[in-house]
């Protein structure tokens, strides 16, 4: 019994510690993030069950990107802005599941200073294969909550003051940053290794790519030295992050003839990950700018994104991936 650690320390407790470095707090960002949280864990357990309750499969409608929504989607971005309206704490949400932003109303439960992006359930295809799927979030402060608008959301990606994500994968696990370093839900502070030869990119789509994307891949699979990098994608970019974040390599979702911005969102996809994987000692990039440069024009609005370990930006032949 002697090894039992008494003085625990929870992520509200670390959250509010992290937050006394500004005096204006009042721990209303705690707040928010313990009603993410317990979003997180009941999705968690909704995932868990979901082959047994019957919750895979589609639930016969198609989201604003012209996609199959899942039940569990559904259920995901429900206990979302539910849980997040009930913290009187946030004034905007932005979700992947609805076409425009919602403004929370004063009259409820009170609004807050604080916009929440959201993807309530990334990775959704992988669903009915049991594999890791998660939810992403970006906070941004709202400097007029009573007129509150989507001006407040289409802002660079810099301006955000905390991003995470939630893996529900054999356990779940949240990671956050307030940017002052990331940190795991256990509060391990997560560095990015340096270099790892691992590349991650839907290579089905190599046919549309351009040629500097390819010369790019192929420089990683074909090296001088004869050490090729191994291929790793999963197709849920939060176990692909994840698994970049631990490990090191490049994920990457370029632009190709198809689509023309790749396909991941800013808001609630590129820009949340771009920031942990900044504050983690990586870099994340369009391919040519740095993400969290942009300035979305669209709550929905996509990119092209490279990110990963520092000294895999500077591998290859892609001029424009090199050295930013
Ligand atoms: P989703 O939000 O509809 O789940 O789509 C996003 C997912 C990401 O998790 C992943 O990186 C990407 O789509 C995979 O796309 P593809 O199947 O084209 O490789
Ligand atoms: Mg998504």
């Amino acid at each position: 019994m002697d090894n039992i650690e008494t003085n625990l320390i929870t992520l509200s407790r670390h959250v509010l510690h992290d937050q006394t470095r500004h005096s204006n707090a009042r721990g209303d960002l705690t707040l928010l993030l313990t009603s993410i949280q317990l979003g997180c864990k009941f999705v968690a357990s909704q995932v868990r069950r979901s082959g047994l309750a019957n919750l895979t499969g589609l639930a016969g409608k198609t989201n604003v990107q012209g996609e199959d929504v899942k039940k569990l989607d559904v259920l995901a971005n429900d206990t979302f802005i539910n849980s997040l309206k009930s913290s009187g704490r946030v004034s905007v949400l932005v979700s992947e599941e609805n076409e425009n932003e919602i403004i929370v109303d004063s009259k409820g439960l009170g609004t807050g200073k604080y916009a929440v992006v959201f993807d309530p359930l990334d990775g959704s295809s992988n669903i009915d294969a049991g594999v890791s799927i998660g939810t992403i979030f970006g906070i941004y402060h709202v400097s007029d909550p009573a007129n509150a608008s989507k001006r407040d959301v289409l802002k660079a990606g810099k301006e955000m003051v905390a991003a995470g994500y939630a893996m529900y994968g054999s356990s779940t696990t949240l990671v956050l940053t307030t940017g002052n370093g990331v940190n795991g839900y256990t509060l391990d502070p997560i560095k990015i290794p340096e270099r790892h030869k691992i590349y991650s990119v839907n290579e089905g789509n190599s046919l549309f790519w351009d040629e500097p994307t390819k010369e790019y891949f192929n420089s990683l699979k074909f090296p001088a030295d004869g050490k090729p990098y191994s291929a790793r994608y999963i197709g849920s970019m939060v176990a692909d992050v994840r698994r970049t974040l631990l490990y090191g390599g490049v994920f990457a979702y370029p632009a190709d003839n198809k689509s023309k911005n790749g396909k991941l969102r800013l808001l609630y996809e590129c820009f949340p990950m771009a920031m942990i994987l900044e504050q983690a000692g990586g870099k994340a990039s369009t391919g040519r700018d740095r993400i969290l440069d942009i300035v979305p024009d669209d709550i929905h609005a996509r990119s092209p994104i490279v990110l990963g370990s520092k000294l895999d930006f500077q591998c290859g032949v892609a001029p424009d991936m090199s050295d930013k």
